[in-house]
């Protein structure tokens, strides 16, 4: 059953003539409410007047998450404050935060689109729905949490953390569905089997994204766990999760194109695709009122198709994700820009800028670790003070990003210097 048939299954030509309409609408918003947006499109020589048609989209110019960051907090909302009624926030490049706003009619409209994704997944009215993304300014748990209750299923708000009590409560409350990332699913799948719990739970399906993960990964799991997994796609700046999902054949994510308006763009050149051609997907969000965005540059690397899908939705299908096109990381769900970890590492005296990332997964959960070199004129090998300057960077790392990394001190000069590029990075999860 497709929960929201009317919407999911129009004909392209009915696709086409909605989202015309609202990007007309969404072009005078930004322009007339939105002095930045108004800015670039006079730069540009535009009016809202010269957007009629579909075709005129490659007109606009793009948006990216500098735009969000130089308009740090609240510069491209499209309302007053007093209209938004939540605010999330994800990580900047550097130091600041990107910032999102929601309308309530922003609010009804993603869990409209979580809901349809749970309706993916065969969820309904009669589930229990645990929610184990974390809550707080990260879009995964309260994005999750209110399309459940939107579809009138019952949700658990667990949140991260407790594996032994997530599946302690699984088995009590009868728990039917779970929305959590992938790899996180992999550790609770393997506790499961470790467990011997696997007979006495009544998992159907779960809903897993906010990183990249495989076919086979979702195969694994499924069979490990008796279940249908299914793959989630969303991002803060355009909304949260539900922006995209499959459905139970996994021939790419659903796009809820009444919403958004994707294009896939060469990122170098920055010219349009066709179809199932591989590049950056760009994203106008077509009916957000708090801070609707135009040409959003998402920096995943996609391919799209318009063909209509075996289970009738007729919106245009991403295939899965191959990469990005920048240097951002995902680690444990949170994304982490190597260049947040340099501004973070200069505030702390006793260390240079030279630094390493090593990202790695051990029983299915990211290790994140950083090589910090110390400086010559404060090199000291004194046990306490080495150990006080690790807490003290640990701790600045936890306030920059929000995650706790294991700090390695190494000597100074030790870290190769690089000729080129500086190899900052290095990622050794292998996607399975
Ligand atoms: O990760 C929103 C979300 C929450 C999506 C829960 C799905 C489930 P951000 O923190 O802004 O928002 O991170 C967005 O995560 O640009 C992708 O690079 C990556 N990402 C999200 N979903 C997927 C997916 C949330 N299914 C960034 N596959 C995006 C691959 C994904 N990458």
């Amino acid at each position: 059953m497709i929960w929201n048939e009317p919407k999911e299954c129009m004909s392209r030509d009915q696709i086409s003539t909605i989202q015309e309409a609202r990007l007309i609408k969404t072009v005078k918003d930004v322009y007339y409410n939105v002095p930045s947006y108004r800015k670039k499109m006079q730069v540009e020589g535009l009016e809202p007047g010269d957007i009629r048609h579909l075709d005129d989209l490659s007109k606009l110019p793009f948006t990216t998450k500098d735009d969000l960051r130089d308009n740090y907090p609240f510069g491209l909302f499209a309302v007053p404050q007093s209209e938004i009624v939540r605010i999330h926030a994800s990580s900047g490049t550097t130091g600041k935060a990107t910032v999102v706003g929601y309308t309530r009619k922003d609010i009804e409209m993603w869990s409209e689109c979580v809901s349809r994704c749970l309706t993916m997944a065969g969820l309904g009215k009669d589930d229990i729905i645990q929610v184990a993304y974390g809550y707080g300014l990260f879009t995964g748990g309260l994005g999750a949490h209110y399309g459940v209750e939107n579809l009138g299923a019952t949700v658990v708000p667990m949140s991260t953390g407790n594996t032994q009590k997530l599946i302690a409560m699984m088995e009590d409350f009868g728990v039917t569905g779970l929305m959590c990332t992938p790899s996180y699913l992999m550790h609770i799948a393997e506790t499961i089997c470790e467990m011997g719990v696997k007979d006495r739970i009544k998992l159907k399906a779960t809903v897993n994204g906010a990183e990249p993960w495989t076919d086979n990964m979702r195969r694994r799991i499924e069979e490990m766990l008796g279940i249908n997994a299914f793959d989630i796609y969303g991002l803060s700046e355009i909304m949260g999760p539900g922006v995209a999902m499959d459905c139970i054949h996994h021939k790419g994510l659903h796009i809820f194109e009444d919403y958004f308006l994707p294009e896939i763009i060469d990122s170098e050149t920055k010219k349009n695709l066709g179809e199932n051609e591989r590049g950056e997907l760009v994203i106008t969000t077509l009916s957000k009122e708090g801070i609707p965005l135009i040409r959003y540059r998402t920096k995943d690397l996609t391919s799209l198709t318009y063909e209509k899908c075996e289970c009738g939705r007729t919106h245009a299908r991403i295939a899965r994700f191959t990469g990005r096109s920048d240097d951002m990381l995902i680690i444990r769900g949170v994304n982490v820009f190597p260049s947040q970890v340099e501004a973070a590492l200069l505030t702390v005296k006793g260390i240079t800028p030279n630094y390493k990332i090593i990202v790695d997964r051990v029983n299915n959960l990211d290790t994140f670790e950083i090589w910090v070199e110390l400086d010559e004129n404060y090199f000291s090998d004194q046990i306490n003070m080495l150990e006080k300057l690790n807490k003290e960077i640990e701790h600045t790392i936890v306030q920059a990003i929000g995650l706790k990394a294991k700090i390695k001190l190494v000597e100074p000069r030790s870290i190769t210097r690089s000729e080129g590029k500086a190899k900052r990075v290095e990622d050794r999860r292998v996607l399975v």
